[in-house]
């Protein structure tokens, strides 16, 4: 199961009977109405609108307002030829204080949202915890303290009554390896703290809070023809060279990046070398209380596989807070205008170790895609290329996959449009769709048509020779 063995996927590969084209959102990055309809603050209100948090000082104030134009939004989704939409509630629009009353307007946003796109034939695929956590949560102590995993399952819990007649699929987390790093150990994404034991307590309580929601879901009686999973940021890891030192480092990272996270879900134990790490570190890990792995991995339905490039690591003794450092390999490699390298072959054996690690879980492309540039020209046209070749590369990369054994059952890209990309602004243009953020106007890419193409004929199709450079 390695990813040199196999054939490339001829360019006409099917993709199985019903799978999921889609492409994703989420609430902060595209929504703005910040202060609209009775929503609360979110830690990103607050942090975005600190001094040098964000390049370019952007905020989520208006992002792409969406809340506003998410019918000419889905008719762009539709009009790709797209069938799914990856999209967030945002928890404080919906439950402003993250705790007692709920706003009526805004699960009514949400109702009328789902319903739009059940008239257009997209599923909804629903994450209810991409970052914008309830700032009177945070003054709690936020995601490190456990009572706010008790506050998500009840917010879960009135998610699941107001939609769950609708909606199938739900994803209770997005990335919780990346809150706890760029939130609560790095301190560059909000709430912007920096302190190791705290990141891991962290990750422990968005992993438990996965487990109240997944209990809430049979608890609503909805546990039989739905799916519940979490969308992981996943990183396959190479070694910089053959030897044990940077074998012992890329099998510590992994540890540190992605096991940490799947083994206690679909596992029910965290990995011990990576435990031991920690608590050396940080002490022993009593946060961890008796029953929490049963919860956190009583029901994981599918893994969501966020994906955009490898991690090359080199030992290094003297790295804090672990031995490892990531190092660029491969200079001359492509790479996307954020510098991140392109390596679709990286994705499938991702792809594949999953099912050989995590077998019979299926498993949906929550995220991939790439930061490309290209903004209209004088005819209006926006013609990245690279982002088409980036799909097909990736695409190609999933059917040869699913053609090895791995149970994939949808993707999404990220994103359908340009949005606010977090710490970095919105200079980072990840989307299908271009906006001017002046007039939001909506231009659809040619990477759109492309990826439309491959939707429509639920088959890989080669890229036009005129996709643009
Ligand atoms: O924009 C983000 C998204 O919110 C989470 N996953 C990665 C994307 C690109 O950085």
């Amino acid at each position: 199961m390695t990813g040199n063995t196999d054939e490339p996927a001829p360019m006409t590969t099917p993709f199985p009977d019903g799978f999921l084209w889609g492409a994703s959102t989420s609430a902060y990055q595209v929504e703005g109405a910040v202060s609209e309809d009775g929503r609360g603050p979110s830690i990103w209100d607050r942090f975005s609108h600190e001094p040098d948090r964000i390049e370019g000082g952007g905020t989520g104030d208006v992002a792409c307002d969406h809340y506003h134009r998410y019918p000419e939004d889905l008719d762009l989704l539709a009009g790709i030829g797209l069938n799914a939409y990856r999209f967030s509630i945002a928890w404080p629009r919906v439950q402003p204080a993250g705790s007692g009353a709920f706003e009526a307007r805004g699960l009514s946003h949400y109702d009328r949202m789902i319903d739009a796109m059940l008239e257009r034939d997209i599923t909804p695929l629903v994450t209810l915890y991409h970052w914008d956590l309830p700032i009177p949560l945070q003054d709690k102590g936020g995601w490190a303290a456990r009572e706010t995993a008790e506050r998500f399952g009840e917010y879960a819990q009135a998610c699941f009554s107001a939609y769950g007649d609708r909606v199938r699929i739900w994803v209770s987390q997005n990335e919780p390896w990346i809150v706890s790093l760029l939130g609560h150990e790095l301190g560059l994404h909000a709430p912007g703290h920096r302190d190791l034991r705290e990141a891991v307590t962290v990750g422990h309580h968005l992993l438990l809070a996965h487990g109240r929601a997944a209990a809430a879901l049979e608890a609503a009686g909805l546990g039989d023809g739905s799916r519940i999973g979490v969308a992981h940021s996943l990183f396959p890891h190479e070694p910089a060279s053959a030897s044990a030192e940077d074998a012992e480092a890329a099998r510590g990272s992994d540890g540190y990046v992605n096991r940490w996270y799947l083994d206690p879900l679909l596992k029910g134990r965290y990995p011990d070398d990576m435990r031991a790490r920690y608590e050396e570190r940080t002490g022993p890990l009593d946060f961890v209380q008796p029953g929490d792995l049963e919860a956190i991995s009583a029901r994981c339905d599918f893994i969501g596989v966020n994906y955009y490039t490898r991690r090359v690591v080199r030992h290094a003794a003297d790295a804090r807070p672990f031995p490892w450092k990531v190092i660029d390999a491969a200079p001359g490699m492509a790479r996307t205008d954020a510098g991140w390298e392109v390596v679709p072959e990286s994705f499938y054996d991702l792809l594949v170790r999953l099912a050989r690690d995590y077998p019979g879980v299926e498993q949906i492309v929550t995220e991939n895609g790439g930061v490309y540039n290209d903004a209209p020209g004088p005819d209006g046209q926006v013609r990245d290329g690279r982002r088409s070749a980036f799909i097909h590369d990736h695409l190609e990369a999933v059917a040869r996959a699913i053609k090895a054994g791995a149970p994939v059952i949808g993707y999404c890209h990220w994103s359908l449009l340009d949005n606010f990309e977090w710490a970095l602004g919105y200079d980072k243009r990840f989307g299908l769709v271009h906006v001017d953020y002046a007039t939001q106007r909506r231009t659809l890419k040619a990477s759109a048509a492309y990826y439309g193409s491959v939707a429509s004929a639920n088959a890989l199709q080669a890229v036009p020779e005129d996709a643009g450079g």
